[in-house]
């Protein structure tokens, strides 16, 4: 399939698609604002106002893929030619599932641009810059994730035609979860240390960092949920799913890392930190396993530093390797090695739902 780049995500979601997802984030919002109004929290209608404002900045801004990846999931290990021809309550089910997802992404988002010293978010400054906010965005990403559990009990606990739903979501949400902080954990510390850290920058430490900080959240997770709500519990299924959702998303967040340096900032919505982070990159790794020892003299020299001087001579370098040729090749093989994992796939398998995310980050560009 030809793309051009750019095109992925307009192509791959239909506008009616995510606008009947979005539509259900208000009645979810309105959900948790009426419990901490009630019961136990009676909490007055300013506080209210504060919270709503949180969920509003964080939640509902970004591609969201995740989310809608929950609903292609669940329609397509239901078989059901749309999600339209659902019933209602399994509609609900899904939209909420699909919305705890992006949830969780919020709440990832506003302590990752805290650790990594980001400035802009989905176009706009990050939360923990807003002027009234600062150091309270550590709780307020804390609320946002237990708001999940909430929302899950809600909506899951004692459900007698399926009494075993309930618990295994929660622990898909707790062990995503674990794992993802595990990741941010090693990416974190790889991107700590002395000048002479560049052994830090294996294929085989990228490969950590990508499968536990990004690719189970972003890509098990959705499918996973989706399945489960569809009443699979066969774990050869999952096993299945996994192994190919995680390779899309090292590939996903390969791109990511690519963008940091390269992509428009006005298209991505946030400004790269990759390079003054130190952090441990497609391209770093990448640049490390071709450049001449006077070239990795320069990188032990000026990686990691924060002035523009040290970022530009690491652009510079990047590109008179020709890594901006070289990520071509790799998105087009990535692309077309998963592609063929999916032909492969037992006919019974929920194929569409991978496909679909695949569709969705093929030469994306934010
Ligand atoms: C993406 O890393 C990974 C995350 C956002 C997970 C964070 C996990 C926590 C437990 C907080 P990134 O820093 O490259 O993402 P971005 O480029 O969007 O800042
Ligand atoms: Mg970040
Ligand atoms: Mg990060
Ligand atoms: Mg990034």
């Amino acid at each position: 399939m030809q793309r051009t780049p750019g095109a992925a995500l307009e192509t791959a979601v239909p506008m009616e698609k995510r606008e009947a997802f979005l539509a259900a984030y208000a009645k979810i919002r309105e959900e948790i604002l009426s419990d901490l109004s009630s019961g136990d929290f009676q909490l007055p209608d300013n506080i209210l106002e504060r919270v709503k404002f949180c969920l509003d900045y964080n939640v509902p801004h970004g591609k969201l893929n995740r989310g809608l990846a929950v609903l292609e999931a669940y329609r397509a290990a239901r078989r059901c030619e749309t999600f339209e021809a659902l019933s209602e309550q399994e509609r609900q089910d899904a939209l909420l599932l699909g919305w705890c997802v992006e949830w969780l992404q919020a709440f990832f988002l506003v302590a990752d641009d805290v650790m990594d010293g980001s400035k802009t978010r989905r176009g706009r400054p990050c939360y923990y810059l807003l002027d009234h906010i600062g150091l309270s965005s550590v709780n307020d990403c804390l609320l946002i994730e237990a708001q999940i559990y909430r929302l899950l009990r809600r909506r899951f606990r004692a459900r007698e035609s399926d009494p075993e739903l309930y618990l295994d979501l929660v622990e898909l949400f707790l062990d995503t979860t674990y794992s993802t902080e595990v990741g941010q954990m090693l990416d974190l510390e790889s991107s700590t240390g002395s000048d002479a850290m560049l052994e830090k920058f294996t294929e085989q430490n990228l490969l950590r960092i990508y499968r536990f900080k990004t690719a189970i959240y972003s890509f098990y997770l959705p499918v996973a949920l989706g399945m489960r709500l569809a009443g699979i519990r066969n774990s050869l299924y999952y096993q299945q799913a996994k192994e190919i959702l995680l390779e899309m998303g090292a590939y996903f967040q390969a791109q990511d890392d690519f963008l940091d340096c390269f992509g428009d900032p006005v298209v991505t919505g946030k400004v790269g930190t990759d390079i003054e982070e130190r952090k441990c990159t497609w391209l770093i790794v990448e640049a490390l396993k071709c450049c001449s020892p006077a070239q990795r003299e320069m990188l032990r020299c000026s990686y990691g530093k924060q002035d523009s001087d040290s970022v530009a001579r690491i652009k510079a370098l990047y590109r008179e390797l020709g890594l901006p040729q070289r990520f071509q090749t790799y998105d087009q093989e990535s692309y077309a090695r998963i592609q063929r994992k999916l032909e492969a796939l037992d006919a019974d398998f929920p194929v569409e739902a991978l496909r679909f995310l695949l569709q969705s980050i093929y030469k994306r560009s934010k």
